[in-house]
């Protein structure tokens, strides 16, 4: 299941989802003649979820025939290759791409009618050619983890629709902007016609020339709509339609779904639809033991319902952008994101690497021009823990936060820090985040900590800005309980986050509070500090990789509950 609502009236889409041959294949060569597919995997799918390939790590191929019904240009979308794909169509390579978590396209101009081969080279290696994935806190699976969606065009089509709200309750407007593009090898006319609510918006007609992009655009009132908001998650269609060529029937269509809110920034807090909010939630990695980082939907709005029961109103994406139905399935429950671009804990040394400013600037456009029309991502955030610490550092946010500003300019933009004193960024963000462990890596005081925390921000550009504590929490191994409530039992786990909910929630210049972490994930099997995660995994969850839950879960309930 490609989104979880019909995204296409007009355009014919299918998923390329169910069994694909698969074959290990020891470097990249041009033909599949020399492997053997000795495998059958599912797509989406890891491929750490077959018996003989649970930590197999490097090249794999997945190949399948296709069947168009009829000759024409066609789009394929992969929704997220972890983590570098080269795509093979009828023998001839037709794309490439980087980073596990966004979608790419390839459009091929024209296929005939009949089979057609499609081959996915697919890398999880870890080496220079890899900037963001690289041995880490969390897992970098291996296969086509996302949904294929293959769909056959009819001439020009709506590349992408952006839709930004703006106004106040009782009185919406938005800006809209459709992309269209004319994939064909002569010019077209197309008109286009936007439906939102109820209203009309029409554009045209237009001469497309062969190969053409074109932007649309308009701004207005959108009279009677309902706000979207956390209690009340109003959703409503954006259908932009395209008739080419007099044709009175629409010949292409791209249906988002939206919602009227915002987000800002003032006084030092953070305000959702104008009024001040306490953003209260969870870290949560995409990750579960029998499906790898390919959640199926049912699992997904298991972890959405349950960190809801505990009274979250948000959660972080650390540290990666996630698979677009789980933002669908945060629309329709009013769960607020944050969501960062790929990146954890890197050095400036591994930041050096030739590929990172290129790799980065990819994951941030595709990021911010992917889930765009989401109403619940209200925050965009860069570079967990990288070195925000010195001026090398300070460049690479700087241009970061810049690209994604001139991409998004209605959401407010972060990143969560651990550098304490030493942080100099502060001054780039619209809201300063703190990574802090008091009660797990140091004895601290979570409040003393916290009052020292907004100092830190005050002397270092950070005086005026709301603050979230993005990360605190403690290793509690499930089911490992004993009254001497020692450290890694899932007692002294409990004690810690109530100390910290406790500190935090008497806060009142705090604007947010995320436990790391929801669900305990799986790590890169490794030496140096990874040693440090037994049974190779991160063991902070407040429910276990199963989803059960421990101690700390009725504390994070009582705590999130008191927070309206
Ligand atoms: C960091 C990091 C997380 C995780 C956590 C921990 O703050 O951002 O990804 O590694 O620490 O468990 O130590």
């Amino acid at each position: 299941m490609e989104r979880m609502y019909k995204n296409h009236a007009v355009r014919e889409s299918v998923t390329l989802d169910g069994l694909w041959d698969f074959a290990l294949a020891n470097d990249r060569t041009t033909t599949t003649d020399t492997l053997t597919f000795d495998y059958r995997l599912m797509v989406p799918g890891c491929w750490e979820t077959h018996p003989s390939l649970r930590t197999y790590r490097g090249m794999g191929v997945y190949r399948r025939q296709v069947r168009m019904e009829r000759s024409g240009p066609i789009r394929l979308e992969f929704k997220g290759v972890s983590h570098t794909a080269s795509v093979i169509w009828d023998g001839v390579e037709v794309a490439s791409h980087y980073n596990a978590y966004t979608a790419f396209q390839v459009i091929v101009p024209f296929a005939e009618a009949g089979e057609h081969e499609l081959v996915v080279w697919v890398d999880n290696s870890f080496g220079e050619h890899s900037s963001l994935h690289v041995p880490n806190d969390y897992y970098t699976y291996g296969g086509l983890i996302r949904p294929v969606v293959m769909e056959s065009l009819n001439g020009p089509f709506v590349e992408r629709i952006a839709f930004s709200p703006s106004g106040k309750i009782g009185a919406w407007r938005g800006m809209l902007e459709a992309e269209i593009i004319n994939p064909d090898g002569e010019a077209r006319e197309i008109r286009a016609e936007a439906e939102l609510a109820g209203k009309k918006i029409a554009w045209g007609p237009i001469r497309m020339e062969p190969g053409q992009s074109l932007k649309l655009d308009w701004d207005g009132d959108v009279p009677g709509v309902r706000e979207w908001s956390p209690k009340s998650p109003q959703l409503y269609d954006l259908n932009v339609l395209v008739y080419v060529d007099g044709d009175e029937r629409a010949s292409d269509d791209l249906i988002e779904r939206v919602g009227f809110r915002t987000i800002s920034t003032d006084d030092g807090r953070i305000q959702f639809n104008g009024e001040d909010i306490v953003l209260k939630g969870f870290n949560r990695h995409e990750d579960h033991p029998m499906a790898g980082a390919s959640l199926t939907p049912s699992l997904m709005i298991q972890d959405i319902d349950l960190m809801l029961d505990m009274g979250a109103n948000m959660v972080r994406t650390s540290h990666y952008p996630n698979d677009e139905r789980f933002l669908d399935l945060c629309d329709e429950r009013g769960l607020l994101v944050w969501e960062e671009n790929h990146a954890r804990g890197l050095s400036i040394e591994q930041m050096r690497n030739p590929n990172f400013i290129g790799q980065c600037e990819e994951v941030n456009r595709e990021m911010v021009n992917q889930h765009y029309n989401h109403p619940c991502i209200v925050l965009w955030a860069i570079l967990n823990e990288c070195a925000s610490d010195c001026e090398e550092g300070r460049v690479h946010y700087k241009r970061q936060l810049e690209q994604i500003r001139s991409l998004d300019s209605t959401r407010p933009l972060t990143f969560a820090s651990h550098h304490r004193a030493n942080e100099i960024c502060f001054d780039l963000a619209d809201i300063v985040s703190f990574n802090l462990y008091p009660g797990w890596y140091s004895d601290e005081d979570p409040g003393q900590l916290c009052d020292l925390a907004r100092g830190w921000a005050d002397a270092k550009g950070g005086a005026g800005k709301p603050m979230i504590m993005s990360e605190f929490g403690a290793d509690g191994y499930y089911g490992m309980r004993d009254p001497s409530r020692v450290r890694g039992t899932e007692e002294r786990q409990a004690d810690i986050i109530e100390a910290n909910l406790a500190a935090y929630t008497a806060r009142p210049y705090l604007s947010g509070m995320l436990i790391w972490q929801f669900c305990d994930c799986r790590v890169t099997e490794g030496t140096g500090w990874l040693i440090t995660r037994a049974g190779t995994q991160n063991s902070k969850g407040i429910v276990d990789r199963y989803r059960r839950p421990k101690l700390a879960y009725a504390v994070a309930k009582k705590y999130y509950s008191l927070i309206k």
